[in-house]
């Protein structure tokens, strides 16, 4: 089977392939802009996102909003992450967490699939935010961000590492898992 995965962002198309490629499943990128709400939450985004597509689009499709979410800062910059991450980048979120202690983060991801109706996927993943980027692998805040329990930072893991235990690897492990339940 083809998954559309409507997104502007190439490395997560390329952590979708990796991990639906041994399920048979080929992911393909469709590029459509879509309104991003101002919302409280990744899930209210994603909906909004899903339903305002869904009148455009004819196959099924899924999309990805994720966000970083930092203990030190409220959970900024959560739903504003894309934004923050264009404007501040990395090195400006660390110095916005210069002298600060902690370091506790994570990242959360919603998986949305649209089929005629909406069913949504999450993953969380635990971690911390380090001094200074660190690998040049992966996308976005993967140099700065650090799963607990591990030494390597998201940018220093291959595609297929990260997978394993990342918020996005989780969300499209649960959505792999409905999918088989779902379709004959
Ligand atoms: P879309 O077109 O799919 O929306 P985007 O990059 O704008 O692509 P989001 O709206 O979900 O994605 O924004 C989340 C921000 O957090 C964005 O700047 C990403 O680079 C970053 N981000 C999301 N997932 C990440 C991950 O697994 N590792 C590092 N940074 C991530
Ligand atoms: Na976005």
């Amino acid at each position: 089977m083809r998954l559309a995965f409507i997104t502007s962002n190439p490395g997560k198309v390329e952590e979708a392939r990796k991990y639906f490629e041994p399920l048979g499943v080929e992911v393909y990128q469709l590029r459509v802009e879509y309104p991003e709400i101002q919302a409280e939450t990744l899930e209210e985004v994603a909906l909004f996102g899903l339903e305002w597509l869904s009148r455009k689009l004819k196959e099924p499709f899924f999309l990805d909003d994720s966000g970083l979410f930092v203990e030190a800062l409220g959970g900024f910059p959560g739903v504003y992450s894309a934004y923050v991450y264009k404007t501040l980048g990395n090195e400006g979120l660390l110095k916005l967490l210069e002298g600060v202690e902690n370091r506790k983060a994570y990242f959360k991801s919603v998986v949305a699939y649209w089929d005629g109706e909406a069913h949504l996927f999450t993953g969380v993943v635990h971690g911390e935010i380090i001094h200074e980027k660190r690998g040049d692998m992966g996308f976005g805040f993967d140099p700065i961000f650090r799963p607990s329990g591990f030494e390597k930072t998201f940018a220093e893991m291959t595609t297929i590492e990260k997978n394993r235990i990342s918020h996005r690897g989780q969300a499209l492990k649960a959505f792999s898992e409905w999918l088989k339940e779902n379709l004959k």
